[in-house]
C-alpha cells in the first residue's frame, strides 16, 4: 500500500511539475524539468528491470543538469532560456563535435528534450488507444517517430527489446494508480497539452539558436 501511496504522489507530482514548468513569459524553469523527469524515471523504474538501462542514462544526464543548477554558476541555469544564452555566450558547448564541453547543460538538455517527444507521442497514442491495443507497438512507433532516429543501431536493438517487456494496457493503466480508464484519460488529457507546450517551447529555442544537432 506504501508503494502504492508513492506512485500515485509521484504521478500527480510529474502532473504539477509540468504545470509549473513554465514561467508566465514562457521560460521554462530547470528545476521543474528536471523534477519531472525525476518523477517519470520512478515510473518507469516500476515497470521492471529491462528499463534499467534506460534509466540510468537518463538519471545520469538528470544529474548533470543538477550539478549545473547547484554550481557556482548555478544563477544562470534558472530558466533553459537563460542557461542556452549563458553557455552560447560563454562558449561552454560543443557545437559541431564533441570535445571540451561533453556535460554542457545545452546538450544534456537535449537529450531529455528528444526523449519529452518520445513521450508525447505515446502519451498521444496511449489516448486514443482501446482495450486491445498494444503498448508495446505504441512505444516502438513513438520511438522510431521520435528518439530513434538519434540513436546509434546498437541502441535502438535494445530499446526495441525492452518495448516487448512492457505490461499490457491494463496494467499500464494499474501502475499508474490514478483510478479507472476514464479517469487515467482525463489525466492524460490534462498532461498532454502540458508536456506539449514546454516541448514546443524548448524545441523554438533550440531552433532559433541553431543548437538542435549537437553533438
Ligand atoms: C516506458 C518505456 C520507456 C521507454 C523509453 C523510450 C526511450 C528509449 C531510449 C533508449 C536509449 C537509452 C540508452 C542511452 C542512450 C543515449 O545514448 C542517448 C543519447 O545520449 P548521449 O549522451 O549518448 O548522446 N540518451 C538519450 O536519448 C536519453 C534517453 C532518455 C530516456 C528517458 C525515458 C524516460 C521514460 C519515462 C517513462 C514514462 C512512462 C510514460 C507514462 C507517464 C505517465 C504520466
Amino acid at each position: 500500500a506504501v508503494a502504492l501511496e508513492d506512485l500515485k504522489f509521484t504521478l500527480q507530482e510529474v502532473l504539477d511539475t509540468f504545470k509549473s514548468c513554465l514561467s508566465e513569459h514562457k521560460e521554462v524553469f530547470l528545476e521543474h524539468y528536471v523534477a519531472g523527469w525525476r518523477g517519470l524515471v520512478r515510473f518507469m523504474n516500476c515497470l521492471g528491470s529491462v528499463f534499467s538501462f534506460i534509466s540510468k542514462d537518463a538519471v545520469n544526464k538528470i544529474q548533470i543538469l543538477v550539478n549545473h543548477l547547484n554550481g557556482e554558476n548555478g544563477a544562470h541555469y534558472v530558466t533553459i532560456q537563460s542557461m542556452v544564452k549563458y553557455e552560447l555566450d560563454s562558449q561552454l558547448v560543443d557545437l559541431t563535435k564533441r570535445g571540451s564541453f561533453p556535460e554542457s547543460g545545452c546538450r544534456t538538455l537535449l537529450r531529455l528534450h528528444r526523449a519529452l517527444r518520445w513521450l508525447e507521442l505515446f502519451l498521444e497514442r496511449l489516448q486514443t488507444s482501446t482495450e486491445d491495443s498494444n503498448t508495446s507497438v505504441m512505444c516502438s512507433e513513438a520511438y522510431n517517430e521520435s528518439l530513434a532516429q538519434h540513436h546509434a543501431w546498437i541502441i535502438r536493438k535494445a530499446a526495441g527489446t525492452a518495448f516487448w517487456a512492457l505490461p499490457g494496457r491494463a496494467t499500464f493503466f494499474d501502475v499508474m494508480n490514478v483510478g479507472s480508464p476514464e479517469q487515467v484519460m482525463a489525466v492524460l488529457g490534462d498532461t498532454l497539452p502540458l508536456i506539449s507546450e514546454v516541448y514546443q517551447v524548448t524545441e523554438d529555442l533550440y531552433a532559433q539558436n541553431n543548437i538542435l544537432e549537437l553533438p
